[in-house]
This record gives structure tokens, C-alpha cells and sequence, in this order.
């Protein structure tokens, strides 16, 4: 069979300018089971939304699988294939390579048809790391993985990762008597970790949902660079962390404005924060975080002393960072002589 030029050359997905301009088709509908208010499920909506149905999504094991695909009962209409816990990078390489080879020898028509492999932080921010730096490496396959973090190993019932945020209170943290704090490790850096160690990956973002377009273009962006390529959402979740479903939108809102989850975007190296983080960087203030953290039951045992202690971590990524929330290193100051 005669051969087909295929090469990295993806569709061009131009931004949805707008609320009004979303499409209105859906791609994850009903039939799932997640909690009330869970973030997680709205960013599956709206990663498949920005899409567009010539998708195929891959989901390792954990809330965003178990939830949404029960028995005979699931809410995606695009093709959907469950993967490993850790697998999400092998599955999104694997995939890509497979459509591409079929194109390569005539037996698919080339065409450009997105691969997203989604991963929650205990599978991609844990586990699945190795195999997401591998694919990120692999500049010849289009690809994107989604890390969807709602900072615990949910769907085991919250126990903490290496995204779960400093004293936070999981089922591995509980605050005791004599140790108020079990959690005393700083959230990663995996954007940036990513970002800035893959010279291959032309494209790594953070999202929120809780700015659902900006959401959407940042994957609409992925998508047309082409390659493999990252983003990192940040996820309310009412179960673990605690808090009134209808807070969700609200706390996304807050993780931003405090400074927490700074959103940004590294295209072919260069680095642009958007949204309400690009104003803070122009220097719009920071909310205290205390109005994040004191909104969520994770954090009802903290004292001033530990709400201080967060607040002047999050200043030090503002203050010292090298590039504020991406790159968390500064530069040795000469000592005065
Ligand atoms: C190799 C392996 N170890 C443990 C499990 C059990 N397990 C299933 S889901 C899950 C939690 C995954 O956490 P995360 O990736 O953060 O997704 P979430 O549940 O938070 O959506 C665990 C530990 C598993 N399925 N496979
Ligand atoms: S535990 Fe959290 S991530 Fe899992 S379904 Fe519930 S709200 Fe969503
Ligand atoms: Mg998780």
C-alpha cells in the first residue's frame, strides 16, 4: 500500500474568543458518578469541549475512571480506553505512535486526531512521572496529558501525595495532639519541573477551571502545537478537601488570587503568566491565603503560626523565585563586605 506523508503537523485550533463562542456540542455528558461539585468531572468536560469529537481520550486509574465509567454506564462520546495507574504517558505515547503508523502505512486516513491521556496527581505528579517525562521527550508524536490534581489519591479516600499541600489533614495526615501537623512537606513543582527539564515539549500549561474558556484554550493551544505536550490543572474537590460543593468555582477562584496556583504558560521556552496571576505580576496585590486555606476543613486545625508559615512560603515563590511560581530557584545575592 502506498505510503502517506504524515508528520507533526496537527489542526490548527484557533481560541474560543469568548463564553459565547464555545461550541455547544458535549463530549462528556451524563452518566457519571462523581461528587457533587467535583472540579475534576468539569475539566473532563471542558478538556473534551476544547477538543472536538475526532478525540481519543486515555484515563489512568482513579476518580476521573472509576467514577466515570462504571458498568454499562459511562458519559464519554469520544473513543475512551482505561490505563494503568502510572501508564499515562506510556499510553498517550503508545497511542500516538500506533495512529501514526497506521497513517504512515495507508491503512488509516491521515488526518489529525488528538490524543489525550489524563492522569490525577498520585498517577502523574507520583507514579506516572518516569513514564510522562519519557513521552515528553518524543517530539515525533502528538500527544497531550492532562494532569487533573485534586491534591490527593481520591478515589482511595484522600490520602496525601506529593501534591497534597503542607499540613493538609488526609487519612495518611491526620492532625493529632501531639503533632498538629503529619504533613510537613511543600507541595511539587511538577509544571515546572516538567517545563523546564523536557527540551522537546514545546508547550506546558497550569489551568483552572474556575476560568473555564482560558481553560479551553490552553488545550486548544496544546493541541495545535503538536508534539507532546503538558498541562497541570488545579482541582476543588468537596470530598477532600472538605468544604461546601458550592465552593468550588469560589476556591479555584482563590487558589489563583492568593498566589497558591499560579497560572502560566511556557510556549517554545518562553514563559507567559495570564489571567489574574499575570496581574499580580504586574502587581495587582496577592489575597491573604488564609482566605483560601480557613474556606476548606483540610485546614481547620491550622494555628496563626501555620497559616503564617504558608503565607511565607507563597511570598518566597512571589518574592525570591527566579521566574514566580515556575522556575524556584534565585540567585545567590554577593555578600556585603
Ligand atoms: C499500581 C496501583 N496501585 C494502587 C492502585 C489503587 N488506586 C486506585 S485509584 C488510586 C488513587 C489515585 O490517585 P490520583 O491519581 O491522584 O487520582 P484520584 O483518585 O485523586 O482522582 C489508587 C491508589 C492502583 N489502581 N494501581
Ligand atoms: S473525591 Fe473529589 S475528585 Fe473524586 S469524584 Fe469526589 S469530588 Fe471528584
Ligand atoms: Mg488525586
Amino acid at each position: 500500500m502506498a505510503e502517506t506523508t504524515f508528520d507533526n503537523a496537527t489542526q490548527i485550533l484557533q481560541p474560543f474568543k469568548g463564553v459565547k463562542k464555545v461550541t455547544l456540542e458535549e463530549y462528556f455528558t451524563s452518566g457519571h458518578r462523581t461528587c457533587q461539585g467535583c472540579e475534576s468531572a468539569l475539566v473532563m468536560k471542558l478538556m473534551v469541549k476544547a477538543a472536538g469529537p475526532r478525540t481519543i481520550v486515555l484515563g489512568a486509574t482513579g476518580c476521573m475512571y472509576v467514577a466515570n465509567t462504571t458498568y454499562y454506564t459511562t458519559p464519554w462520546v469520544v473513543p475512551w480506553m482505561h490505563t494503568q495507574l502510572g501508564s499515562s504517558g506510556s499510553a498517550a505515547l503508545g497511542t500516538a505512535a500506533g495512529l501514526k503508523a497506521l497513517m504512515k502505512k495507508g491503512k488509516m486516513k491521515a488526518e489529525p486526531i488528538n490524543v489525550i491521556a489524563f492522569c490525577g496527581d498520585g498517577g502523574g505528579a507520583d507514579m506516572g512521572l518516569g513514564a510522562i517525562s519519557a513521552t515528553l521527550t518524543h517530539k515525533e508524536y502528538n500527544s497531550l496529558i492532562l494532569l487533573y490534581d485534586n491534591e490527593s489519591y481520591a478515589n482511595t479516600d484522600i490520602q496525601l501525595s506529593g501534591s497534597t499541600p503542607y499540613g493538609a489533614n488526609t487519612t495518611f495526615s491526620p492532625p493529632g495532639k501531639v503533632h498538629r501537623i503529619i504533613h510537613t512537606r511543600w507541595k511539587k513543582n511538577t509544571a515546572g519541573m516538567l517545563a523546564a527539564g523536557h527540551p522537546e515539549c514545546r508547550y506546558v500549561a497550569t489551568v483552572c477551571a474556575s476560568y473555564a474558556v482560558e481553560m479551553m484554550n490552553k488545550v486548544r493551544r496544546a493541541l495545535t502545537i503538536g508534539g507532546p505536550t503538558f498541562i497541570h490543572s488545579l482541582d476543588p474537590c468537596p470530598k477532600g478537601w472538605d468544604y461546601d460543593p458550592m465552593l468550588s468555582h469560589e476556591l479555584g477562584e482563590l487558589a489563583v488570587e492568593t498566589g497558591v496556583f499560579p497560572l502560566y504558560e511556557v510556549e517554545d521556552g518562553v514563559v507567559r503568566h495570564y489571567g489574574k496571576t499575570k496581574a499580580i505580576v504586574e502587581g495587582r496585590p496577592r489575597k491573604p491565603v488564609r482566605e483560601y486555606l480557613l474556606k476548606q476543613g483540610r485546614f481547620a486545625h491550622f494555628t496563626e503560626e501555620d497559616l503564617g508559615y504558608f503565607q511565607a512560603k507563597v511570598d518566597e515563590m512571589w518574592d525570591k523565585w527566579e521566574i514566580p511560581g515556575v522556575i524556584p530557584f534565585w540567585k545567590e545575592r554577593p555578600k556585603a563586605k
